[in-house]
């Protein structure tokens, strides 16, 4: 496999609705599209940086000046034996996870195209995908506690296997009270996206009273041994997001049981093969995973269906419908949850959806295309491509 010329896109959709977390409240989403060619065929790829360095630090500016200056140039007419290569190639290049992990999923996405094959194939490696998912719902921070019953009825009435709502000192554990009140004995989750501190362990330990299936990221996003020391105060399981970037950084907090699970976004650990490791990893040390979602459109939801296909991708995921998130979405025909709480995998070749390039278009507001010979800034002068 080639990738002949690289176009990137920084698109604005607007949310269905607003999304809230401890960092705060976006009403659009600005995110870059990344369509790989070659073969005669193309790859599509969605980055899940955002516009502001708070979930990760990573931007749309960073991610599009990583491609441009670094990335398209270790990765344009270079032959690739498979996609799981990518990432390996990209190893002289520090961080920028996000960046590679948008162009890898193109190159995944057009490999799979030229063999003809869906997606979910292509990761299995030889075993068999399972056919649907699991699909679980991630609940903004509201403006009420009666704004949150009414998004936790609608989703439980949509079939969801389960909730995750997100929390922030001063809206954690009266919240988590009122959906047990109302909603009994339904699969709970928390998210507080890195917003306490090891001070806080007494007041997190209450929510041990609420028969949650964890608690994910509740301290600082580059940390795991107060983790470690929060894990063994908490009867709740603990779920690692953001403080795993790396196969380095899970084997450290196994080793130390800073968590129970972990939650996989190939955006944050560099891309689909290094998620397929990870996910190994944690199958061999019992620790189940599920896939994290970015709110992403329909391009990036399709990449994480098939990726969850695999084995030990065993609790529900944040994989919802498009229409939680975009109206019209970028793809035909939007993705579905079934009245059990699943959604099917795509059959079709690579990510097995229709993109709508008319969508894509209207949503641009910057493009740039990037082909060898005419790039526009080659690697630096006197520094070579390691190898
Ligand atoms: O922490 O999982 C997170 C969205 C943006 C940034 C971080 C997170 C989230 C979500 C949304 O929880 C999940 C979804 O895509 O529905
Ligand atoms: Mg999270």
């Amino acid at each position: 496999m080639k990738i002949e010329r690289l176009e990137l896109r920084l698109l604005k959709l607007p949310l269905v609705h607003f999304f809230e977390t401890s960092f705060g409240r976006i009403y659009d989403k600005h995110f870059i599209i990344v369509r790989a060619d070659g073969d005669g065929v193309s790859g599509y790829g969605e980055c899940v940086a955002e516009q502001d360095p708070y979930y990760s630090a990573e931007t749309n500016d960073t991610v599009w000046h990583i491609i441009a200056d670094f990335i398209a140039p270790r990765v344009l007419g270079v032959e690739f034996a498979h996609p799981r290569d990518v990432f390996p190639a990209l190893k002289p290049i520090r961080g920028h996870n996000m960046a590679k992990a948008a162009v890898e999923m193109a190159a995944w996405d057009l490999f799979a195209r030229v063999r003809g094959e869906p997606l979910a194939r292509t990761i299995a490696d030889g075993g068999t995908p399972r056919e649907r998912i699991a699909s679980g719902v991630s609940i903004g921070i509201q403006d009420s506690l009666d704004d949150l019953a009414g998004k936790v009825a609608r989703e439980i009435a949509a079939g969801y296997q389960r909730i995750k709502i997100k929390i922030k000192p001063g809206w954690d554990v009266a919240a988590v009270d009122m959906i047990r009140q109302r909603f009994g004995a339904i699969r709970l989750m928390v998210d507080a996206n890195a917003a306490y501190t090891l001070a806080d362990a007494d007041h997190l330990a209450e929510l041990d009273r609420y028969d949650l299936m964890m608690i994910e990221q509740p301290l600082d996003y580059e940390d795991i041994a107060d983790h470690a020391a929060l894990q063994k105060r908490l009867k709740t399981a603990i779920c690692l997001d953001e403080s795993i970037h790396s196969l380095a950084d899970a084997r450290e907090a196994i080793g130390l049981d800073a968590c129970r699970i972990i939650n996989i976004k190939p955006g944050r650990v560099g891309g689909i093969g290094e998620s397929i490791r990870l996910h190994d990893l944690c199958a061999t040390h019992g620790i189940p995973v599920w896939h994290g979602g970015m709110l992403e459109s329909g391009i990036g939801r399709a990449a994480n269906i098939h990726l969850s296909t695999l084995p030990n991708f065993s609790l529900p995921g944040d994989i919802a419908g498009s229409k939680r998130y975009f109206d019209p979405d970028l793809i035909e025909p939007p993705i579905e949850v079934a009245g059990d709480g699943t959604i099917a995998v795509p059959t079709g070749p690579g990510l097995g959806v229709s993109i709508r390039t008319d969508r894509i278009e209207q949503a641009t507001l910057r493009s740039e295309t990037f082909e060898l010979g005419t790039l526009k800034s080659a690697l630096p002068a006197g520094l070579n491509v390691r190898t």
